[in-house]
């Protein structure tokens, strides 16, 4: 039977995430906000928008809409330069072992990211031609734990929820999932992400015969 998987990007194909916290921790430094690791943890799978509210509103400030949209561009560029010297070693191990063998396998792919420069990576990385559909940020007008990035995609590879399987870095990533009722797997840390089905440390620890498995499962 046919499925589709859905891959997150950040923190799921490729760890984006320390370039994001490069640009939001010089963003909170300007303002004279300070930005931890951790809290950089808590803008995984979060929005731009949603990003720079958070960082805000941990820093007790408030400032016009000129400038929230100001801030907003000299993130963005900034981390722009740093995913424009992104090349394939920066794949996360064994994506590509995954990829191939659900290619092999004739089952659809797609991405699902929160990220507006997700179609930009994925071509630095050299996975783009891997993806049958590109849902990102560009595309939706809820954030995850909504499940619109998920259900675009499974309509547009006409592939029904259940029949859908999820990979996920992030709370509100197995959250959508789960709403959308498509199996999620979480990929980190299993106390971080008990809500999914199923949870690994990374790819290396998913075997051929747990896809195989997955090919003939459905949500329950
Ligand atoms: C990613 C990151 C988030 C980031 C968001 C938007 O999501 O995890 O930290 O804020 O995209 O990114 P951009 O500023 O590039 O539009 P995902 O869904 O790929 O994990
Ligand atoms: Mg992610």
């Amino acid at each position: 039977m046919k499925k589709a998987f859905i891959f997150d990007l950040d923190g799921v194909i490729v760890d984006t995430a320390k370039y994001h916290f490069l640009a939001w921790q010089n963003l909170a430094n300007s303002l004279s906000i300070s930005f931890s690791e951790e809290q950089n943890e808590q803008l995984k799978g979060v929005s731009r928008v949603r990003s720079l509210e958070k960082i805000l509103e941990w820093g007790n400030k408030t400032i016009s809409e000129e400038e929230f949209t100001r801030l907003m561009a000299e993130k963005n560029e900034e981390y722009l330069t740093y995913i424009s010297r992104m090349d394939t070693s920066e794949i996360l191990p064994d994506v590509p072992r995954i990829l191939n063998y659900l290619i092999s396998k004739t089952q659809a792919i797609a991405l699902g990211s929160a990220s507006k420069n997700a179609r930009i990576i994925l071509d630095k990385v050299e996975l783009t031609n891997k993806f049958n559909t590109i849902v990102d940020g560009t595309d939706v007008s809820k954030a995850k734990p909504d499940p619109e990035v998920f259900l675009i995609g499974a309509k547009a590879l006409d592939i029904a929820p259940e029949d859908c399987v999820v990979f996920e870095d992030s709370v509100a990533g197995v959250q959508a999932a789960n709403i959308a009722n498509m199996i999620s797997i979480g990929i980190g840390d299993a106390k971080v992400l008990h809500e999914a089905d199923y949870v690994f440390k990374d790819f290396t620890e998913i075997k051929e015969e747990f896809l195989d498995t997955l090919l003939t499962t459905e949500k329950v």
